[in-house]
């Protein structure tokens, strides 16, 4: 009989899915969020088309050997933009290696994105208020949770935006970085920019986790699923949990498909169809918008040529500038730590006094 008062659910969890505006340009209007007028739907719509065309162009590049290598965001820009615009001047992110659109909201000089796969790395520009590319998967949840306790510490509105991809959740620091968050209530969204594959593993043989949201209820964190290709359903997901995150974190897994190749070393068609790309491309995120925004006549056909066109020479400006690098070798001693600590200066030092750059040697 003890036996009965022992069945009860302890735990009750229920992932929502979140869309706005659908495959056709359909919108939810009572969804919409209210600051969501119609310039800023065009301005979302001019990000995402910057967005692809640079892309494109380093992706062109890296083909010329003018880049050193390079990964696509090809088809996962709602992800991207919808987040990033969702994002204050003073929130901090935290990319992977493929957020380049989330750079290019908050102000990244092209130049720097374009040196950077050309293989020199600057420090990041104080006024992006984020974090270098971190391409080690998944290390930069910790980070991004020790960031985030360092603004409730220090008693900041700031909220800290990390980013992770399908494969990502499936490592030991994504799991230690939501517990340590979920124990301290950080202010800490986690967008899961969940692309289908991680290289060449598809999401099924991943996890056997029906969604990768329900990942955050282990930690006693809320999750949502949201259509990543829907741009709206992305910047409202993410506006809501940056206002509620002074209660605590929250994970939104973004449901997107990554296009294009995983990196420029990577041959998709080794091991995925083409006709799971085809369907994709079906749920572009780019056309819906399109389709919304030339049904309210307030877009054109006129309007997309000039765009485009601005876009093109604004990159090729940026690609022109940084044709030529003058590179600092000793930006490697230099740019690691806010200072240089007595070792690496020693090293300097003593390759100075060798001319160790002067010489070939390198
Ligand atoms: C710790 C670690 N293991 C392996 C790799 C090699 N690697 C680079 S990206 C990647 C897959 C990442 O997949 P996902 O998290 O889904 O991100 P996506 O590339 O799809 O954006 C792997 C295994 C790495 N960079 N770091
Ligand atoms: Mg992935």
């Amino acid at each position: 009989m003890s036996g009965v008062l022992l069945e009860k659910a302890v735990f009750d969890g229920d992932i929502e899915y979140l869309q706005v505006m659908d495959e056709a340009g359909n919108m939810d209007q009572s969804l919409l969020p209210r600051e969501l007028d119609d310039n800023k739907i065009v301005e979302m719509y001019k990000y995402m088309l910057f967005a692809r065309a640079n892309d494109a162009k380093m992706l062109s590049l890296q083909r010329q050997g003018r880049a050193v290598t390079y990964a696509p965001l090809v088809g996962e820009e709602a992800t991207q933009i919808g987040s990033a615009l969702a994002m204050r001047k003073d929130d901090i992110f935290v990319p992977t290696f493929r957020q380049h659109g989330v750079y290019l909201v908050r102000g990244m000089p092209l130049e720097w994105m374009y040196a950077y796969w050309r293989g020199y790395e600057e420090p990041i520009p104080k006024s992006v208020n984020g974090t270098a590319i971190i391409i080690p998967v998944a290390t930069q949840m910790p980070h991004a949770a020790g960031l985030a306790y360092a603004q409730k510490y220090k008693k900041k509105d700031s909220v800290v935006v990390v980013y992770v991809g399908d494969g990502g959740t499936s490592e030991g620091d994504f799991y230690e970085a939501l517990n340590f968050a979920g124990v301290w209530k950080l202010p800490l969204v986690v967008i899961i920019e969940n692309n289908q594959w991680a290289i060449s593993v598809p999401r099924e043989k991943q996890t056997a986790a029906k969604t990768l949201a329900q990942k955050a209820f282990a930690a006693g964190i809320g999750g949502i699923q949201v259509d990543g290709n829907d741009v709206i359903a992305v910047y409202k997901a993410t506006k809501e949990a940056i206002e509620k995150a002074k209660d605590g974190p929250m994970v939104i897994e973004c449901v997107t498909y990554r296009l294009g190749l995983h990196t420029t070393a990577d041959d998709p068609t080794k091991y995925r169809t083409d006709a799971e790309v085809e369907s994709w491309k079906g749920k572009d995120p780019i056309a819906r918008v399109r389709a919304y925004l030339t049904g309210k006549g307030l877009w054109n056909e006129e309007m997309e040529q000039k765009t485009v066109q601005e876009q093109g020479k604004e990159i090729d400006a940026a690609v022109e500038k940084t044709e030529h690098p003058k590179e600092d070798p000793k930006s490697i001693f230099t740019n690691v730590y806010s200072f240089v600590p007595q070792n690496l200066q020693e090293e300097l030092d003593d390759a100075e006094r060798n001319n160790f750059w002067q010489d070939g040697s390198q």
